[in-house]
């Protein structure tokens, strides 16, 4: 493990894609892990990109990555697919559009399937994301394909979220599933070398014409293309660094990571409550009469879990626990 982590300080892939599967396997030494990198995370500027199969999300990325890495700013993608758990191939299929970078010592890429439920797949992406972050990612891509409650859940850790969108009748905006319109920071119209771009563009201004949210930051909307070298790829990176400079300057940067910060340590707090008043459960002792009482209609199940609550405190030695 020490040794593990050395390596993984020193800025070693192959110690990093071992720390991300080490996670991701919730192998013993996670918590750890999870423990030892955090007061390193905060640093990377998380970018979601997400929509349709095969709107070019992959293609997208990698052209993205190419323009910021002129900067030799450090890159981290995590490409969640949650579609297709079984073939991998999709993953295969990311790994061969992404694999421009693949030589390149500034990039470096996770294909993630599903693993357990689609619920488990978001936190553990959480997970994912911190590592690279703590690793000193200056930037961390998340592509998923924005089908279902699970993919937007994945996107609230994004810091800009653009939404890719192609044209033809298939992804006509009406059709898009509700919700994914409104994580937009940012829309990509991809595959602007095809005809139609410029109706779907046009389809998307309306919509955000008659959009009544009192947020200030209107979505701009980028006309892309990865094919001939790439069109409207620096325009859509502007768009990005746009928006990062807007949330910092209004406050709203601060805000939402204080809120993750907080809701991370409630969920924390949740899970390690539930466990504990789990463990009283099965054994005989007070809190197993109380239940008795409020199964035999002697105590209301308010006044027993004020009671369960007290005794389990009271109980506990808090300060063995505090580092
Ligand atoms: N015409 C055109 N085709 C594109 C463009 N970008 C990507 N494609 C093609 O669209 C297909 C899908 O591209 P991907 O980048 O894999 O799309 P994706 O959204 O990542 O796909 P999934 O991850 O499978 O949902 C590929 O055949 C690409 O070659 C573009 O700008 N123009
Ligand atoms: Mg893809």
């Amino acid at each position: 493990m020490k040794e593990l982590m050395n390596r993984f300080w020193a800025g070693e892939h192959r110690a990093l894609a071992r720390v991300i599967s080490t996670v991701e396997n919730e192998l013993p030494e996670k918590d750890e892990i999870l423990k030892e990198i955090y007061t390193k995370t905060g640093g990377a500027y998380i970018l979601g990109v997400t929509g349709s199969p095969g709107a070019g999300k992959s293609s997208l990325v990698d052209s993205l990555v190419k323009e910021i890495r002129k900067s030799k700013e450090l890159v981290g993608i995590v490409a969640v697919d949650p579609t297709s758990p079984f073939t991998g191939g999709a993953i295969l299929g990311d790994r061969i559009r992404m694999n421009t970078h693949a030589l390149d010592q500034g990039v470096f890429i996770r294909s993630m399937g599903t693993r357990g439920s689609l619920g488990g797949l978001a936190k553990t992406t959480k997970e994912v994301v911190k590592v690279m972050d703590a690793f000193g990612m200056d930037w961390i891509i998340i592509e998923t394909v924005g089908v279902g409650q699970a993919e937007l859940d994945i996107m609230y850790i994004a810091d800009s979220t653009i939404v890719v969108l192609t044209p033809g009748a298939g992804d006509s905006i009406q059709t898009m599933k509700a919700g994914i319109m409104e994580i937009a920071d940012i829309f990509a119209i991809n595959k602007c070398d095809l005809p139609g771009a410029d109706s779907i563009e046009m389809e998307v201004q309306l919509m955000l014409n008659f959009r009544d949210d009192h947020i200030k930051w209107r979505p701009p909307v980028v006309k892309t293309s990865t094919y001939n070298a790439g069109q409207g790829i620096g325009e859509l990176l502007d768009a990005v660094k746009k928006h990062r400079s807007y949330l910092s300057e209004k406050g709203i940067f601060l805000k939402k990571r204080q809120e993750r910060a907080s809701n991370e340590v409630l969920d924390i707090i949740n899970y390690q409550w539930d466990r504990l008043v789990r463990q009283h459960l099965g054994k005989p002792g007070p809190v197993s009469e109380m239940l008795a009482k409020v199964s035999a209609r002697e105590v209301d199940p308010y006044t027993a879990s004020s009671m369960i609550v007290k005794q389990i405190i009271e109980g506990a030695d808090f300060q063995k626990n505090c580092p």
